[in-house]
């Protein structure tokens, strides 16, 4: 059994949708976390997040924390979901590139854009438009960032792309991307599973 330490809207909300796409069984175990953006919120002792962060999943009596991390253990879990090429296949070398790229680069130009730090930095607007370059070059000519198939690489960058989508200019392709995504059967349970557990959470 695989259990997800979670909180509403935030990155384990993606999680949340990767387990969906998975099938297997889990449980979401509710934390609270500090938001720097609203200062509301306090770290949770029943968080094992070595950070008081989330996402954290246990599995296997093993924990495994940060997103990317967590995106290629589950997305390995079960080859059966066609979640990610296999070791060894074609694809495997552009999925891990796509993982990597995404933790180093796209969530430092977001964030960068989302905080300003952009003006007056030449290298930061640099980087940031090397990263709507490769979407809008990628995108241009797959529907998908892999193969011809939807995988875990899809999933953080689109949900990263939803939620930071103003971080980046306007775009039909990366709407039309997120669209396809965010779109998916699981995404949605995830979403409405997301919204139940903040109401609750709220109430
Ligand atoms: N690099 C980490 C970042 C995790 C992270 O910052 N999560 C936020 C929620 S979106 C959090 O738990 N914040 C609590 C805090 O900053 O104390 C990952 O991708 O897993």
């Amino acid at each position: 059994m695989i259990t997800l330490y979670h909180a509403p809207q935030s990155r384990s909300s993606r999680i949340v949708w990767l387990l969906e796409e998975l099938g297997v069984p889990y449980t979401i175990q509710p934390v609270s976390i500090f938001r720097p953006m609203t200062g509301l919120g306090h770290p949770d002792p029943a968080n094992p997040h070595p950070d008081q962060r989330v996402p954290a999943i246990e599995h296997d009596d093993g924990l495994i924390t940060e997103s990317v991390g967590i995106a290629l253990y589950l997305g390995d879990l079960d080859p059966r979901a066609g979640l990610a090429p296999a070791v060894g296949s074609a694809w495997r070398g552009a999925y891990c590139s796509w993982l990597g790229w995404y933790a180093c680069e796209m969530e430092q130009a977001m964030f960068a854009a989302m905080s300003g730090a952009l003006e007056g930095s030449p290298l930061k607007q640099r980087d940031h438009a090397a990263v709507v370059q490769r979407l809008e070059t990628t995108l241009a000519h797959r529907d998908y960032l892999v193969g011809d198939q939807f995988s875990v690489a899809d999933l953080l960058i689109a949900s990263a792309l939803n939620f930071g989508r103003k971080a980046f200019p306007e775009s039909a392709l990366i709407d039309a991307y997120v669209a396809r995504c965010k779109n998916r059967p699981a995404a949605l349970r995830a979403l409405a599973l997301d919204e139940a557990e903040g109401l609750q959470r709220a109430a």
